[in-house]
């Protein structure tokens, strides 16, 4: 018997999946492997309310392949007119479990966020009542801070001073990228919790440039030096409750990404679960991945985790991996971790 691993059924707390083709296209990837994902509201034009987050949601359980069980929990994109009585009605209905902040301009589809905080002090203060998490996109956005600098500068200049202004805030910091957040997270006492992608455990910044110009490891947080994926690593295999899996797949079709000016995003949904087994193998901590990748972003958002399990088996020879998957808008090519892959998700 190879050696095996059988888990709950993921939690992915941080998913894009877009609308129309290419969500019919990339959906089937998560829902093969996730029972749950929270659903990233940046769509163009962004999902702002209650009503919208519904529908989305709707479209979704439509486009769920026929067999699977998925689970979508929405989110709403936080702008600065958001009126919070919408977003406290859209909660207590059961339907949002998170409101996304995007300082305008951090990355991808973001140009409807927020520029100043000050003006959505209202919802934030509401969101703290009513025990609902803020999800961030942590990077400042100044044009005179260094890409490299944007996510350690925001951590100290925007999320310090929030979280001392509204301590009972729940805050989820999205795709933590460096070892300063990190070590932010385990010192904050309470209500503050961070999700790391597959990729930034696997690649460090030289993927993306060294030897030719990789546009396909590029995204936002763009990926920060070799310490800090290596603290990434630590913390995700730690088996503390704050860190926990979020994919951030953010698919793109590939004329978006192969030109001289390529969009931010990795998409990894379809091989993430064995990446990961990967991953803690490498690290000695396989008996830590289920509640990395099922259980603790589960009890963050106070969702239950899955009944049902997923199986991993190490098999001798590497997996095959598609490369591409096709939209019926051009194909996405799929996240490559340099490595050969020997953890199969048995079907
Ligand atoms: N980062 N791309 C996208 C989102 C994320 O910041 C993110 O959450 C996207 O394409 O939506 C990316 O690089
Ligand atoms: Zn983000
Ligand atoms: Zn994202």
């Amino acid at each position: 018997m190879p050696p095996t691993l059988i888990l709950r059924r993921p939690f992915d707390a941080h998913l894009h999946l877009r609308d129309g083709k290419v969500l019919q296209a990339v959906l089937g990837e998560t829902s093969r492997d996730f029972a749950q994902a929270i659903v990233m509201p940046n769509l163009v034009p962004p999902i702002v309310t209650w009503r919208q987050a519904e529908d989305y949601r709707a479209r979704i359980v439509e486009a769920v392949p026929r067999g699977d069980r998925f689970k979508p929990l929405m989110t709403l994109y936080l702008t600065e007119r958001t009126d919070p009585d919408d977003v406290a009605a859209a909660h207590a209905s059961g339907l949002v479990k998170a409101v996304k902040l995007y300082p305008a301009g951090a990355t991808t589809n973001s140009s409807s966020g927020v520029r100043h905080l000050e003006r959505a002090m209202p919802v934030l203060e509401r969101m703290a009542e009513i025990g609902l998490p803020l999800c961030i996109h942590g990077e400042v956005t100044g044009a005179e801070i260094d890409i490299f600098d944007r996510e350690a500068v925001f951590v100290e200049t925007i999320l310090d001073p929030l979280r001392r202004r509204l301590p009972d805030l729940k805050v989820t910091m999205e795709h933590v990228t460096t070892a300063d957040c990190v070590d932010y997270i385990k010192e904050a006492p309470a209500k503050l919790a961070g999700s790391i992608t597959p990729h930034h455990l696997i690649i460090n910044r030289n993927a993306i440039l060294a030897g030719g110009i990789k546009p396909h490891y590029y995204c936002l947080p763009v990926a920060k030096r070799e310490r800090h994926r290596l603290a990434l690593r630590a913390a995700a295999t730690s088996g503390d409750s704050r860190f926990f899996l979020g994919t951030d797949s953010a698919p793109h079709v590939d004329s978006m990404k192969e030109c001289a000016c390529g969009c931010a995003g990795v998409f990894n949904a379809t091989n993430t679960l064995s990446c990961l087994a990967h991953v803690f193998e490498q690290e000695d901590a396989l008996e830590k991945l289920e509640a990395f990748a099922s259980l603790h972003a589960s009890a963050w958002y106070g969702v239950p985790p899955a009944d049902e399990t997923v199986t991993l088996m190490r098999q001798v020879d590497p997996i095959g991996q598609p490369g591409k998957i096709e939209t019926g808008e051009g194909q996405i090519t799929l996240f490559d971790p340099m490595f050969p892959l020997h953890w199969a998700v048995q079907r």
